[in-house]
């Protein structure tokens, strides 16, 4: 049996704890992220010895305004796991689907884990999950963490899709103007360290993102190239680069909504 290693991902809030807490058991060790002091969590999965869980602090994007941000976004990107679970506060869809699309972006293959779908339930909400899987273009499971409903359909799905290495990424897609700028910085940044995740990296630079261009160590021609086709796409929609892709993102979850989830509006919790 092959080795897999397993990122487990999402918001503040989703779960994450007590379903990491269900899959490890006791099996678990408690260290720091180098650098920082950002608790490191690891665990093998129950009845799995070949297989790893991180704990990746909980994070509501993949700027790299915060510690926790920054080191998710490392351990995903340079760590190379087979697989995210990403979980998902059913009851907060919008918010955390945000951070869904952010995650499909770094190449690395994903299940999508809806968790808290006791309370959706009990506060009559619906997910269609057959379509926002297609939508997505990824496993889409519900579960319960705290119930225990759901979690051997994960464990499968995930498993299953660790050892598929055929399928390629798949990515939410912008509007035309930014695509082809996304492109263009592609074009310009390929190598072999970026390849793999080269449409993470374009975003990133797209968006500004200092750390990310620092590490490039790009010349300064192609740095003033990119920066030009960046400049343009602003003027274009007079934004900066960085809103227009949160913009794309949000009405991209807007249309997710609208046709996987029905129930009380965009955001359900047991408050309403
Ligand atoms: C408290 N269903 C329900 N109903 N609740 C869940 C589920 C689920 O599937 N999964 C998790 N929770 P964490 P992060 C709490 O602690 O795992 C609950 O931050 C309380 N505590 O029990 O900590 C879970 O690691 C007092 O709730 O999330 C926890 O991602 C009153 O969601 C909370 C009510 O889970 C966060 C809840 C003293």
């Amino acid at each position: 049996k092959m080795n897999i290693k397993i990122g487990l991902a999402g918001n503040p809030n989703c779960g994450k704890t007590t379903l990491f807490n269900l899959l490890t058991g006791s099996n678990q060790y408690v260290g720091n992220w180098s650098g920082v002091t950002v608790e490191r969590k690891e665990g093998i999965l129950k009845n799995h010895n070949n297989i790893t869980i991180t704990d990746l602090p909980g994070i509501y994007s993949l700027s790299p305004y915060s510690p926790e941000e920054v080191v998710a976004r490392n351990y995903l990107v340079n760590e190379k796991p087979n697989v995210i679970i990403n979980i998902v506060d059913g009851t907060k869809l919008e918010r955390n689907l945000y951070l869904t699309l952010q995650l499909m972006e770094i190449g690395v293959p994903i299940v999508v884990a809806i968790n808290m779908m006791d309370v959706v339930r009990k506060n009559g909400g619906k997910i269609y999950i057959e379509k926002l899987s297609k939508m997505l273009g990824v496993q889409v499971v519900e579960i319960s963490a705290l119930k225990n409903l759901g979690i051997d359909n994960l464990i499968s799905k995930t498993i299953q899709v660790a050892n598929n290495k055929t399928s390629p990424p798949i990515f939410m897609k912008y509007n035309s103007n930014i695509e082809n700028t996304l492109q263009f910085i592609e074009s310009k940044i390929n190598n072999n360290s970026t390849k793999e995740k080269s449409r993470y990296y374009s975003v990133k630079i797209f968006e500004k993102d200092k750390y990310i261009l620092n590490s490039l160590n790009l010349n300064l021609e192609t740095i003033n190239k990119i920066n030009s086709k960046i400049n343009s796409c602003e003027e274009l929609y007079n934004d900066e680069s960085v809103a227009l892709i949160i913009n794309e993102r949000y009405k991209f979850v807007e249309v997710l909504l609208s046709n996987c989830y029905s129930g009380c509006s965009k955001s359900c919790d047991s408050s309403n």
